[in-house]
């Protein structure tokens, strides 16, 4: 690697993106990623984020395959066309479809964005099952015309268990290929002690997402650091840690629609980068990040055969839930209401 290039890596490290010294995979080899609901709100800003390299690194080529609704020919045709504007030499291909089939044919990776959101007087069991619906069909297309190591991210709510759908229609493909996005929420996390400790982001590590991408969710700092510091020391305000902070995680996604009117769009994008970055590249020695992942009844006493989120670490193109973290109590009971909740979409979601 040129010297040049080591210098640029040493200053995406600032960023906090994390790259290996040397990477032994051929890049010029363009990974194929799937994106669906692509001409959405996320999947727009996601497109631009990964032709510029967020989502891979800065030297990976990639082959967007863009699916979206026929009702939505329109704008990606125009996604399509601002994507050839922004002349990204990392694109080495676009191949945008309404046709699930034609969409999810050899790739690599998928980001599974589109789904039915929930419109007027439609109760949380119908927004379930219109769902699962969708990511039954598009289950289905992974399982005949994905790669077979095909790494699964699913954003389209509910998330956790639209994953474990997409899964359960994807017999010949691993389990461990499916996950559930909860790193905006980590990520609000993040930000929110980084505001009330008056710390840098960077500086802040191993804040976890325990669960649900939902109310339930316990996003935990019991094995967070700010520098060298644990969290709890450094808030020193456990009033706030298990009062004001959990729900004002939990419910972010909420304020920014109040705000906006709209729901969130660049930080889902921006989440969904790293989760993928990490899952391809690998996280830092002694980093976890969460995950939603299907789980196999050996994790922390959470039951087999649900999308549940752990802390995570990252090898060599796999994730593993992190092992031996003590759970005290208080843990124990959100961690739990949270596998109830999946229990329950579970049923709702494969009872239809
Ligand atoms: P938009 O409504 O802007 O975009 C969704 C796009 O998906 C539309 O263009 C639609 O035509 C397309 N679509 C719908 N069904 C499809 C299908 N079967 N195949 C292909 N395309 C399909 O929604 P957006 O704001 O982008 O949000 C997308 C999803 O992300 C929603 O379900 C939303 O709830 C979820 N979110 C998940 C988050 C997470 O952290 N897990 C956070 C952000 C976001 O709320």
């Amino acid at each position: 690697m040129q010297a040049e290039d080591m210098k640029y890596i040493q200053k995406l490290k600032l960023l906090g993106r994390h790259f290996p010294q040397e990477s032994k995979k051929d890049e010029s080899i363009p990974i194929r990623v799937a994106v669906t609901g692509a001409a959405g709100q996320i999947g727009f800003f996601l497109c631009f984020m990964i032709a510029q390299g967020r989502m891979f690194g800065p030297y990976q080529k990639v082959i967007l395959h863009l699916l979206e609704l026929p009702a939505a020919e329109g704008p990606l045709k125009g996604l399509v066309m601002e994507l050839k504007d922004g002349a990204f030499p990392l694109v080495a291909d676009i191949v945008p479809s309404t046709d699930v089939n034609v969409a999810f044919n050899g790739i690599d990776a998928a980001v599974l964005v589109g789904a039915r959101p929930r419109g007027p007087g439609m109760e949380r069991k119908d927004l379930l099952t219109a769902n699962a619906a969708i990511f039954k069909a598009q289950g289905e297309a992974l399982d005949k015309y994905a790669k077979k190591s095909v790494k699964v991210l699913v954003v389209g709510n509910p998330a956790n268990t639209n994953a474990l759908i997409a899964s359960h229609y994807a017999p010949s493909l691993p389990k461990k290929n499916f996950t559930a996005l909860t790193r905006l929420d980590q990520n609000r996390a993040v930000s929110q002690l980084a505001d009330k400790t008056s710390s840098r982001v960077e500086d802040i590590k191993n804040v976890v997402i325990w669960g649900n991408h939902s109310l339930t969710q316990y996003p935990s700092v019991q094995y967070g650091k700010i520098g060298d510091q644990s969290i709890i020391k450094a808030v020193a305000d456990d009033k706030y840690l298990k009062g004001e902070f959990i729900p004002k995680v939990a419910k972010r996604g909420g304020e920014i629609i109040s705000v906006m009117k709209k729901s969130s769009a660049a930080s889902a994008a921006n989440a969904a980068c790293d989760h993928m970055h990490d899952w391809f590249i690998g996280t830092k020695q002694g980093e976890y990040c969460s995950m939603g992942i299907i789980t196999d009844g050996s994790q922390y006493g959470i039951a087999a055969g649900i999308c549940y989120s752990f802390p995570t670490e990252c090898r060599n193109g796999d994730w593993t839930v992190v092992k031996g973290l003590e759970l005290n109590a208080y843990d124990k009971e959100l961690i739990t209401k949270s596998e109830k909740e999946l229990l329950d979409e579970r049923k709702m979601a494969l009872d239809m």
